[in-house]
């Protein structure tokens, strides 16, 4: 049985990516930190399946010891500071988890399975204010947040260790990817969620930032099979992962409240809080290496994904209304 070893396990991709090697019939281990209030409820249905190991990213000795009991053939990184807008105001804990953290996670790795295949979770924020369109394994970057910059030290810290010790490190550029697991300060989910909340009377307004900005939307059950490919192939190498595809926030709206019969217009406010010191304008995938090396591709389409995204939080709030209803009766 295959051991693998997952940090931010707790969070949308690590939830995902736990199925899917639950299902390939791989031992999995999850990366647990301490927190006051546990948060499961991406994991909830798969939490008994999972071994878990204590640590935090910040904590390099935490991190040999979850290394040592785990004992993994793959290990995916995939913890991280990853609000682009809290990056801002927390730029030293950004660069301490989702740059340093890198660092403390090869570190763990070299010195104590040095043969494990690492998965290091990139992020096409690196390329920031895009120097060509599209974006591509080879595309220089400029990133725009310290989240960004993190990122890009995460990123040459990977290739770095590969370079230099001969580890079997790849980095996976991902687009945006989301789902209904995705957390609600998203502009997807927190779009998916107000249009359930306003479809059902308990708003009526929704507090948007920059429409304009376009990003390459694709959904996160699709990406984590790319992850678990590159760590399969004979050499070790960086893949862009994306749709080809680029929608602005605008669209986003018109296919989310259209699904349930409301105009955006009528309820979209704009608010400066939401607008971003320096801004990523565009994002735009080229996926052609991954397709033709790892056979990946997409399944579900952007439109599909806002659909299943509206759907889940319909359901949701739905349930959740009922339950309130239920225990001011008791
Ligand atoms: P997410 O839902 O925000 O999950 C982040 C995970 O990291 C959570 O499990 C969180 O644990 C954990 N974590 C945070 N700080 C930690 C620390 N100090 N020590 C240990 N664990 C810590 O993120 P995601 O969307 O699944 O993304 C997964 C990774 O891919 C991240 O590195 C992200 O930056 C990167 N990425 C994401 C996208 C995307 O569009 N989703 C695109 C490119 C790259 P708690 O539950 O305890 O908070
Ligand atoms: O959903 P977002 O917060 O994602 P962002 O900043 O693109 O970052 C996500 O994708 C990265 C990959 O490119 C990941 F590395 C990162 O971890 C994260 O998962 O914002 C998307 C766009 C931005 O341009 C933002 O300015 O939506 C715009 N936006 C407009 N109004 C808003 C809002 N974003 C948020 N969160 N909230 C708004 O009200």
């Amino acid at each position: 049985m295959k051991r693998a070893l997952i940090t931010g396990v707790t969070g949308q991709d690590g939830s995902y990516l736990a199925e899917l090697l639950l299902e390939k019939g791989y031992k999995v281990y999850g990366l647990r930190r301490r927190t006051s209030t546990p948060n499961y409820e991406n994991i909830a249905h798969i939490r008994n399946e999972i071994e878990w190991v204590s640590g935090d990213l910040t904590d390099l000795a935490s991190l040999i010891l979850a290394v040592r009991a785990s004992q993994p053939e793959e290990i995916y990184n995939l913890a991280a500071q990853s609000f682009v807008e809290t990056s801002w105001p927390q730029p030293l804990l950004t660069g301490q988890i989702t740059a340093l953290g890198v660092t403390n996670m090869l570190e763990a790795v070299r010195l104590v399975s040095p043969d494990a295949r690492f998965y290091q979770a990139s992020s096409s924020e690196m390329f920031g204010k895009v120097v060509e369109t599209p974006q591509k394994e080879t595309t220089p970057f400029y990133p725009r947040s310290p989240y960004g910059v993190s990122k890009v030290y995460g990123h040459w810290i990977t290739v770095n260790y590969r370079e230099s010790f001969d580890m079997f490190a790849c980095s996976g550029i991902l687009f945006n990817h989301e789902s209904p697991r995705r957390g609600i300060e998203f502009v997807t989910r927190k779009v998916t969620d107000g249009v359930a909340r306003i479809k059902l009377g308990l708003q009526s307004e929704l507090r948007m930032g920059n429409l304009d900005a376009k990003r390459d939307w694709g959904f996160a059950g699709d990406y984590v099979k790319a992850m678990w490919l590159m760590l399969q192939q004979e050499q070790p190498d960086d893949y862009v992962i994306a749709t080809n595809e680029t929608h602005t926030v605008r669209e986003l709206l018109e296919i989310a409240f259209s699904h349930v019969d409301l105009n955006y217009e009528d309820h979209v406010v704009i608010d400066p809080k939401f607008f971003r010191p320096a801004e990523v304008d565009l994002l735009l995938g080229d996926c052609t290496k991954a397709k033709n090396k790892l056979g990946w591709e997409q399944k579900v389409s952007f439109r599909e994904m806002i659909h299943m995204m509206v759907e889940t939080d319909l359901a949701r709030v739905e349930q959740e209304m009922k339950n309130k209803v239920l225990t001011s009766v008791i």
